[in-house]
């Protein structure tokens, strides 16, 4: 041997896009590609960027294989190093090379470490393994192997991430978007759309019990629900808390993510059986439309992020028409971003809700949602009919409500404050959004 290590700088063209943006694959594709050289693996970390990319490392006992995709040119950029002479790097190669389905690849061949350049007494271990070169006595049998692997969800500028096993639960394409499952340490089950956060076991009730219960405190008689979107089940499982509810109207457009639910978040998605539910999978912007004057009196909307199927309900059209199927004196909720994520498009719904519904009458209330970006988050409370959030609410009623449900975040002093707003957030309300 005349190097202590072999370092192949690998690029392939051609891989088709889906595969480079898939983690879990990505991983477990290095992880298989180590193993059939033989080499021993001792952990991995890999990163999913979205919307785009794969980040990761797998570490072994004789060095590393790593991996950066670029999804959307079809392109990966991998490296693998392997000190001794027990492993063949371009085993790990032609294993990848088919795995991640190359049209082309190409690679060349380092040595690392010229012998004849090193200090004697290093030369005499001849190269070894990186823990023998190490001085340490670990023996193989000794070593774990342990998986790192983390969903992101980023913008250009900020990301939030979690840990999960690796193992998806569920994975499917709808005709509408990616629906995923994924097993996280700190939160639960995670179900994501498109790669975005939607809910998680451990902090969901933040979202859904502020999506519902200050709706229906400030109306205080609400018989009449329409929730849109929400499949998971969250937002009507806490509206069939309220007793005075007779009907509650759920319409998603996606039934696999009804689906998702009901099989992987059975504590969210547990009151689809309700006899108090009409559940339509169909298109919310159209049963809007249908809807006749003054039908509901709560509309919440649980939708995701304005783009993809979401797109059409954060339109000046859609809330008109939510306005005309509210009776005098109704409420309506949405989901309405982050203050500090997508500040632009927070700013542009409450202009919106305001032309429509006046500007006193909306109200912007926050959360904090550990696993949505930046963990600040805001639903807009809009009445027709001049209701006040805080004025208006009987919070001793809310209060009592909160201690008999055994809620985990509303309660009436959270009613209350939520609407208290820091001045950033007045700010952004106040300034004329540029067009
Ligand atoms: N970026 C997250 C926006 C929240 C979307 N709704 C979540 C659905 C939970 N029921």
């Amino acid at each position: 041997m005349v190097n202590l290590g072999r370092h192949i700088i690998v690029e392939f063209y051609g891989c088709p896009e889906e595969l480079l943006n898939e983690v879990t694959f990505i991983e477990q594709s290095f992880v298989d590609a180590a193993k059939y050289a033989d080499a021993t693996v001792i952990n991995s970390t890999f990163h999913h960027f979205n919307p785009y990319g794969v980040s990761g490392v797998v570490v072994i006992q004789e060095s590393h294989l790593a991996i950066h995709t670029w999804p959307e040119f079809g392109y990966a950029a991998i490296d693998v190093f392997t000190c001794g002479d027990t492993v063949d790097p371009w085993q790990c190669y032609q294993y990848l090379y088919k795995a991640l389905q190359a049209g082309h690849g190409s690679a060349i061949e380092m040595g690392r470490g010229q012998l004849g350049l090193i200090k004697p007494e290093l030369k005499q271990n001849g190269g070894g393994t990186a823990s023998k070169a190490e001085g340490h006595d670990t023996t193989v049998e000794e070593l774990k192997f342990h998986r790192n692997i983390w969903y992101t969800e980023r913008n250009e500028l900020i990301a939030m991430s979690l840990r999960h096993t690796g193992d998806v639960l569920f994975r499917d394409k709808s005709p509408y978007q990616k629906v995923e499952v994924y097993d996280t340490y700190a939160y639960g089950k995670l179900l994501t759309l498109d790669g975005k956060v939607m809910t998680t076991e451990q902090d969901e009730y933040v979202y859904h019990e502020m999506m519902t219960h200050p709706a229906l405190h400030t109306h205080g008689a609400a018989r009449r629900v329409l929730v849109i979107g929400g499949g998971d089940g969250g937002v009507v499982r806490e509206v069939m808390r309220h007793e005075g509810v007779e009907r509650c109207v759920m319409v998603e457009i996606d039934g696999m993510v009804i689906e998702a639910s009901k099989q992987h978040l059975p504590t969210i998605a547990s009151a689809f059986d309700n006899p108090k539910l009409e559940l339509h999978v169909a298109d919310g912007i159209a049963y809007v439309q249908d809807a006749p004057d003054g039908a509901f009196d709560v509309v919440i909307i649980d939708s995701t992020d304005p783009e993809g199927p979401a797109e059409g309900l954060f339109s000046y059209d859609f809330y008109r028409q939510v306005h005309r199927i509210l009776a005098q004196g109704g409420i309506m909720v949405v989901q309405s971003e982050s203050p500090r994520y997508e500040v632009q498009t927070f700013r542009e719904i409450y202009a919106c809700f305001r032309e429509i519904f006046g500007h006193g009458n909306v109200h912007c209330g926050l959360m904090s949602i550990p696993t949505y970006p930046t963990g600040t988050w805001s639903f807009a409370l809009v009445a027709k009919g001049g209701q006040h959030p805080v004025q208006d609410v009987d919070t001793e009623r809310a209060e009592a409500f909160s201690h008999k449900h055994g809620l985990r975040y509303y309660n009436g002093d959270m009613h209350r404050a939520a609407f208290a707003l820091p001045n950033y957030v007045k700010d952004l309300l106040k300034e004329p959004v540029k067009q």
